[in-house]
């Protein structure tokens, strides 16, 4: 692919012979698969890779790749009326195109854009029938920061940036900023009101309506993720567990510990989504 003269941005043939955009700057390491736009690295400076990305995760046109950052568009889960599939939409296993690269002092700047031209023989693509145009915007540099911008669509779209983050246990992390934030509880049906941090006991998979700043606190590797975000009335956070995890083919039967995955959100409608990933030592 024609890829500008930029130092620390080069194009490789990455996993599964599919091309990924590789960030390699002083501030941090990162890659981009065109395939679904994913993020699948993001190691800052100092730190420890802060996405984590399945060991069994499948790198193939028909699949989401597992881990990173994938884009979950124009629909979420089974859609707003549950009857759409595949789960999450098209974007995450789309053939987004390159649409421009530029550094910014030790950033990186990628951006890339599907249509709805570029899924029409994908599964699931009759269920859209409606144009669409998505762009990207990945900022990789001491921080993270990916924005959606989408066309306005009718029907509305759902979008999520369903990141996956790397933890040392997930026994031991808690989540903070939910605290008095109603969430649907996606495995109980119900809708209630979360009380204090947010720790894993159990499968967990809660919608929450939520539009500020989350922080995962990790013991074990000693640090803060702080995920702020915009123009996302919802926050997801998913965990699998023993039992979902080892129904995952792509995801190792013990690997439910190493990751919790909290999810910038729209399952309403806006236009442009951003969120903003950054990590504060603890030690
Ligand atoms: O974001 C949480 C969730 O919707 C869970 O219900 C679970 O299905 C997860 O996404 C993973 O979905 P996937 O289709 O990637 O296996």
């Amino acid at each position: 692919m024609d890829l500008p003269e930029i130092p620390g941005l080069s194009a490789e043939e990455g996993a599964g012979g599919l091309t990924k955009l590789v960030v390699d700057l002083p501030s941090c390491r990162g890659e981009l698969y065109l395939h679904g736009a994913q993020v699948t690295e993001w190691t800052p400076a100092g730190h420890e890779p802060v996405l984590w990305l399945s060991p069994q995760a499948v790198f193939a046109e028909a699949h989401a790749i597992r881990g990173g950052v994938p884009i979950c568009f124009p629909w979420f889960g089974s859609g707003p009326d549950g009857d759409l599939s595949p789960a999450h939409g098209l974007a995450r296993t789309g053939p987004w195109v390159f649409a421009g690269a530029q550094r910014h002092g030790d950033t990186v700047r990628i951006t890339l854009q599907l249509t709805r031209d570029g899924v029409a023989d994908r599964a699931g693509a009759n269920h859209w029938t409606s144009d669409f145009r998505a762009t990207y915007t990945v900022e990789f540099g001491s921080s993270l920061t990916m924005t959606l911008d989408v066309d306005p669509a009718d029907p509305p779209t759902q979008s999520a940036l369903h990141t996956y983050l790397r933890v040392g246990d997930v026994r031991q992390v808690a989540v903070t900023g939910l605290d008095h934030h109603h969430f649907f509880d996606q495995l109980t049906g119900e809708t209630r009101t979360h009380h204090g941090t947010v720790t894993f006991t159990g499968e967990t998979d809660r919608i929450y309506h939520h539009t500020n700043e989350v922080r995962l606190s990790d013991p074990v590797l000693g640090r803060q993720v702080r995920i702020a975000k915009s123009g996302s009335p919802h926050t997801v956070v998913w965990n699998p567990w023993i039992d979902k995890a080892r129904q995952l083919a792509d995801v190792p039967d013990d690997a439910w510990l190493e990751f919790v995955c909290l999810e910038s959100a729209n399952l309403s409608q806006t236009l442009r989504m951003c969120t903003s990933i950054s990590v504060d030592s603890l030690k």
